[in-house]
């Protein structure tokens, strides 16, 4: 059994720092349910539709499965919106950001072992110049234990209140942004047991170490944004675009 956190800690934690770890959130055998779906995807990678996928580890346009990211995963397995850690997830979404908060986005990222990547200091709004007065959560779950070693989270404390702070290109990594001038003695590593899950604000500079374990990483990570009535059209066309690509894969893989 898993103990209910207590929302308003959570919240608290949340206000407070802009994240927040919470280590026994899911059974192991919801955790299992979510890495049977996700492996399913990994599995066959490249056979996905490319708007679907993304080698997080290719430079000067090479595009393998170094660092493999699927986007929307539960587009694609749609068993994995029915499963209780999205259900749970998304429950706890709405306690913490409040009613009508919706389900925006999911990506999972997979680290194989001994994979020097590391994910770069960022805050999530960066990429998102919208403007709009949007509230997001992202809540990164692993689909096994994960230490510093393995690749876990890593935040910068109280760093999501002073806005979007510059950011620079990283060199041979497409679209990449880092956040400039951190200071990594500040940051936070964010180790879970199987079963836990960190939370993050769209505003709070965060990085993921490198895998420099024997053991595969796999991450899923959902975002859940309020208010509803603010979709911006780029989110709204970014999903009827996928949806597209994946109804005529679908078609083409049966
Ligand atoms: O899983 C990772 O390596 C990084 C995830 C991340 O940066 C994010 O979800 O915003």
């Amino acid at each position: 059994m898993t103990t209910p956190p207590v929302v308003g800690d959570l919240r608290k934690s949340l206000a407070d720092n802009g994240f927040v770890a919470i280590p026994a959130l899911f059974s192991p055998a919801e955790v299992q349910e979510v890495a049977d779906g996700l492996d399913g995807l990994f599995g066959r990678f490249g056979a996905l539709p490319a708007v679907s996928t993304l080698d997080l580890g290719a430079t000067d346009g090479e595009f393998g499965g170094d660092v493999p990211e699927i986007l929307y995963p539960s587009l694609l397995a749609s068993e994995l919106r029915r499963t209780v850690v999205f259900r749970r997830s998304l429950a706890l979404a709405r306690q913490l950001l409040g009613p009508g908060t919706w389900f925006r986005f999911d990506h999972s990222i997979r680290k194989p072992p001994r994979c020097a990547y590391e994910t770069v200091w960022h805050q999530d709004r960066v990429h998102k110049r919208s403007g709009l007065p949007e509230r997001r959560l992202s809540m990164w779950i692993p689909t096994a234990p994960v230490g510093v070693e393995d690749g876990c989270m890593r935040y910068v404390p109280r760093s999501h209140l002073g806005g979007v702070l510059p950011h620079e290109e990283v060199a041979e990594r497409r679209g990449a942004l880092r956040t400039k001038g951190v200071d990594e003695t500040t940051a936070v590593d964010c180790p879970l047991p199987l079963g836990g899950a960190v939370l993050h604000l769209f505003e709070t500079v965060h990085s993921a170490h490198p895998n420099h374990g024997e053991s595969t990483r796999t991450a899923w990570i959902l975002q859940f944004t309020r208010p509803r009535a603010i979709v911006p059209v780029a989110a709204w066309a970014h999903r009827v675009v996928h949806e597209w690509h994946i109804r005529r894969w679908r078609r083409t893989d049966a």
